[in-house]
């Protein structure tokens, strides 16, 4: 191998450490919540997408999500939690919260509408 040739391999290599350190292993982590007076409370934009998609959270404590949506893309405008029975409408610009306490370990999964976005709220003892 010459010179140019390493350094392509090198590149390559580290590409694909990054990509599988970005898509497995750093977005499984997910976002922990920030507890305030007994209520897990984070907060989500809504643009593209749900960032964070991937909250951690205790089992049996009070939960707050509160998105925001920052677009006026239709897709959007509810947000919705077949498990839970929970859904919201999302006016763009204003903060809406979805309170509920997890009963029972395991993944609550949300959406918009029609399934494009998509994230979860990931419970734990
Ligand atoms: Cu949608």
């Amino acid at each position: 191998m010459d010179k140019s040739q390493i350094i392509v391999t090198v590149i390559g290599l580290a590409s694909i450490v990054w990509v599988v350190w970005y898509f497995w292993i750093y977005q499984k982590k997910g976002t922990a919540v920030t507890e305030v007076a007994g209520v897990q409370e984070v907060n989500i934009m809504v643009k593209g997408g749900y960032s964070p998609d991937t909250i951690i959270v205790k089992q049996g404590e009070p939960v707050r999500l509160n998105f925001t949506r920052q677009e006026a893309a239709m897709c959007s405008e509810m947000v919705v939690f077949d498990k839970i029975d929970k859904s919201a409408e999302l006016p763009e610009g204003k903060t809406i919260s979805i309170e509920f306490t997890p009963g029972e370990t395991g993944e609550i999964p949300f959406q918009c509408q029609m399934g494009m976005f998509r994230g979860k709220v990931v419970v734990t003892v």
